[in-house]
């Protein structure tokens, strides 16, 4: 979101002195071993580089049982670094870097998903039966922010669609809402008269139950064959790539079958902005900036922005006889 409120600050402001300590530390550490020297030896100014190119600490586990999956592209992924140091995750910081120092700490176990609303099979999901329930795949899709940058993830999931089927929705459940964690203790973003206050949490999406249920979409638990990184929706996300990145929730803990249209968060605070429909559109235009190019993160020149973000064959019938300048 390119929203920038008089009371955002940076993570710098907003990161507890321990926490930047600890950082430095690790960083440090890490750096030394990088360049073979003792810590003490390296003078501040070549430490402080060192600090700055090193990547994250990254999430060793390994998923053990990926298959691959369909719809994928063999366009360039985007490094690892950049897809876990470039985020929105404004339950942690507004500021890109922010969520990969911030949610460094981030605990997601115990973690449940509670199913609740019109079906059949209502009920509070464990992650890890979860995870043992339905097979992994990996789908490497396209990520379009509607701040006019883009990614290629390699996500790990499964399809949303294998979930629901067992869950068995009501003929009542027209739309799925989305909700993540509220929790102001673990997301600094949430606390009051911090830099996210102004928005009113927990964070919410909604989708039309045959979006919903659309091949394409997945829940998300991972990517590059890892366990999900913090700052990147852990431990489970909706992944959604025809649609603006910020249909794709992270740290889901509640799904709910409904009749009428969830109030997502984007379209709550900005409704002159931002609407329900959010699908990639390089002919409707933001009120504020073009949607016709796009930045791939990495590269330099801008590319075109495609119809549904390039998955119009999958998605487009879903669409088909609605006016989209209307249903944004
Ligand atoms: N709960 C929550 N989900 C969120 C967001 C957020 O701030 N909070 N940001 C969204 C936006 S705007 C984008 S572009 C994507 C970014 O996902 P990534 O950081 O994994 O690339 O997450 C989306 N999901
Ligand atoms: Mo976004």
């Amino acid at each position: 979101m390119l929203i920038k409120k008089p009371e955002d600050i940076r993570p710098s402001e907003i990161t507890p002195p321990e926490l930047y300590r600890r950082r430095r530390e690790f960083l440090r550490g890490g750096a030394a071993i990088a360049l073979g020297l003792a810590v003490p030896q390296l003078p501040g100014a070549m430490r402080r580089l060192a600090d700055a190119a090193l990547p994250p600490a990254r999430a060793a586990t390994r998923f053990a049982d990926v298959r691959p999956g369909p719809f994928g592209t063999d366009e360039k992924r985007t490094s690892y670094e950049a897809i876990t140091t470039y985020n929105n995750f404004y339950e942690f910081s507004t500021d890109k870097e922010g969520p990969s120092l911030l949610a460094r700490d981030f605990q997601t176990r115990p973690w449940t998903v509670s199913v609740e609303g019109e079906v059949k099979h209502a009920k509070t999901w464990d992650i890890d039966e979860l995870l043992k329930r339905f097979p992994l795949e990996e789908r490497v899709y396209r990520l379009r922010c509607v701040e006019a940058w883009s990614m290629v993830i390699p996500w790990v999931g499964f399809p949303l669609a294998d979930f629901i089927k067992t869950l068995e929705p009501t003929s009542r459940a027209k739309y799925v809402e989305f909700v993540t964690l509220h929790d102001p203790e673990r997301m600094p973003g949430q606390k009051p008269g911090f830099f996210g206050s102004w928005i009113d949490w927990p964070y919410v999406e909604g989708l039309r139950i045959d979006e919903a249920m659309n091949p394409l979409t997945i829940l998300g638990v991972g990517l590059y064959g890892e366990v999900m990184p913090n700052q990147n929706g852990a431990p489970i996300r909706l992944v959604v790539p025809w649609k603006y990145g910020f249909k794709s929730i992270k740290s889901i803990v509640r799904i709910r079958f409904v009749e009428e249209p969830p109030l997502n968060t984007w379209q709550k605070q900005l409704p002159d902005e931002y609407g329900f429909y959010a699908n990639v559109n390089p002919r409707v235009d933001h009120p504020r900036w073009s949607q016709k190019k796009e930045r791939r993160i990495g590269e330099f020149l801008k590319r075109d922005t495609l119809m549904f973000n390039g998955y119009a064959e999958q998605v487009a019938h879903l669409y088909q006889g609605m006016d989209l300048t209307q249903y944004y």
